[in-house]
């Protein structure tokens, strides 16, 4: 039984829990009848292990749905800490953006209900949640390039290179009301690991390093750097919270899930979030091998994959700015008119020079993205699942030294491939 609120909430909203989710699916028919049979036959469980929100999963016996609803505070801390339960607006505004340009990669929405702050969306199954397949070593042979070209057609899709202007300003304008969740991220990842915040934490061993980043004057500003960029580059919609948990895995199909920290930003943000759990899940390897170098194989797989994503997402965003042409000619910005005729090569260093200001913004998130799941609040399974303590301390330590030099000195890791090779070698 869910407990009851303390918390105002908008009329029209409750908090389900797992009997009163089927009473409340029972009244909408078309999905009543996704599930088959009888209200008494269908099992629903609560299955939300995220920092946020309720997910419940709900059989029957001719089909699943999964039920996600917000809940006015955030599930990690408690009712000491409201949210707003307008992020499920958000998400669902997302989720749509997404399902237009890149429908294979998110789960179906069947209905959203705006005073439940809820949507009921397709039962991804026989998916897992990505970071669970990373710790236990499992190889998706698909999901880089699947990555790579989600990230690629959404934020294309959603920056000037393809929406008018006056269509652009207005979206800024919708998703500019999420602020809450980007003051969440303006928090947690640019500001608290670097003071002595009070929900920070930190495995026992670590406490060296905290306190030398905390003092570390070059380390701070590149942070804030990289903040004025979050706040300020309205560059397309971006999921916000790309995270391997965020990830729903198969062998041969990706689908990224939980978009409720969307709006417009830098797109290194996104690319950055995936490449920084990757890294996370390189340096907790070690962690998890059953024997001395019993990873590490699997470790150098994870690199590869970085390789791959960004390749696959560079590729894809070229090749989509390359179909601009007269007819299509897609937003405002590098239009064609610009570079048709004799002129039409010089689009090539245009769209390279793009992708390497996405490649220098997607390092520095990547890095920060790593210290936050180290020494700010919420952690990353990759870490907490390693049950030796002095071991988890060394991975961590490995990769907060790793990140740091990669914010700092970003200059120097001009490709991807570059990147794998000082990861291994660190
Ligand atoms: C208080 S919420 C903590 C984190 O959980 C989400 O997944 C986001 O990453 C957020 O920063
Ligand atoms: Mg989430």
């Amino acid at each position: 039984m869910t407990a009851a609120l303390k918390l105002a909430t908008p009329k029209g909203y409750t908090a389900l829990n797992p009997d009163t989710v089927k009473d409340y699916l029972a009244a909408l028919p078309e999905i009543a009848k996704k599930l088959g049979g009888k209200l008494a036959e269908w099992q629903s469980r609560e299955v939300g292990d995220g920092n946020l929100n309720l997910v419940f999963i709900i059989k029957g016996k001719d089909g699943s749905v999964c039920v996600k609803q917000a809940l006015p505070y955030v599930r990690l801390v408690g009712e000491s800490w409201p949210l707003p339960l307008s992020r499920a607006h958000f998400e669902h505004l997302a989720l749509e953006a997404e399902a237009t340009f890149a429908p294979a990669y998110v789960p179906a929405s069947y209905h959203y209900d705006e005073a439940m702050a809820l949507t009921v969306m397709e039962y991804l199954s026989p998916h897992i949640i990505l970071r669970k397949g990373l710790i236990r070593g499992i190889k998706y042979p698909n999901v880089a390039k699947h990555l790579g070209e989600f990230l690629a057609l959404t934020l294309f899709h959603t920056s000037d290179l393809h929406l008018s202007a006056e269509e652009k300003k207005k979206q800024i304008a919708v998703f500019a009301a999420n602020t809450a969740m980007c003051k969440i991220s303006e928090d947690l990842i640019f500001d608290e690991p670097y003071f002595e915040a009070p929900m920070n934490r930190h495995t026992p061993g670590l406490e060296d390093i905290a306190k030398s980043f905390r003092a570390d004057a070059v380390l701070k500003t590149a942070a804030q750097e990289m903040k004025w960029r979050f706040m300020n580059a309205t560059e397309a919609l971006i999921h916000g919270d790309l995270h391997t948990g965020s990830v729903m895995v198969t062998e041969t199909d990706t689908r990224a899930i939980d978009p409720e920290f969307a709006f417009y930003g830098p797109m290194g943000f996104d690319v950055g979030a995936v490449i920084a759990n990757l890294l996370l899940a390189y340096f907790a390897q070690s962690g998890h091998a059953e024997k001395h170098g019993a990873r590490n194989a699997y470790a150098s797989w994870i690199l590869e994959q970085i390789v791959v994503l960004w390749e696959i997402f560079a590729a894809t965003f070229t090749k989509l700015w390359k179909e601009r042409d007269a007819a299509h000619p897609g937003g405002d910005v590098y239009a064609p008119r610009l570079y048709g005729g004799e002129s039409g090569n010089a689009i090539n260093p245009a769209i390279r020079a793009r992708l390497e200001a996405i490649w220098n913004d997607t390092l520095g998130f990547a890095a920060l993205k790593m210290i936050r799941r180290i020494l700010g609040l919420a952690h990353v399974e990759d870490m907490e699942a390693i049950p030796d303590v002095s071991l988890r301390v060394a991975c961590e330590r490995k990769a907060l030294t790793f990140a740091r030099k990669l914010l700092v000195e970003h200059k120097a890791y001009g490709t991807p491939q570059v990147l794998a090779q000082k990861a291994m070698a660190s």
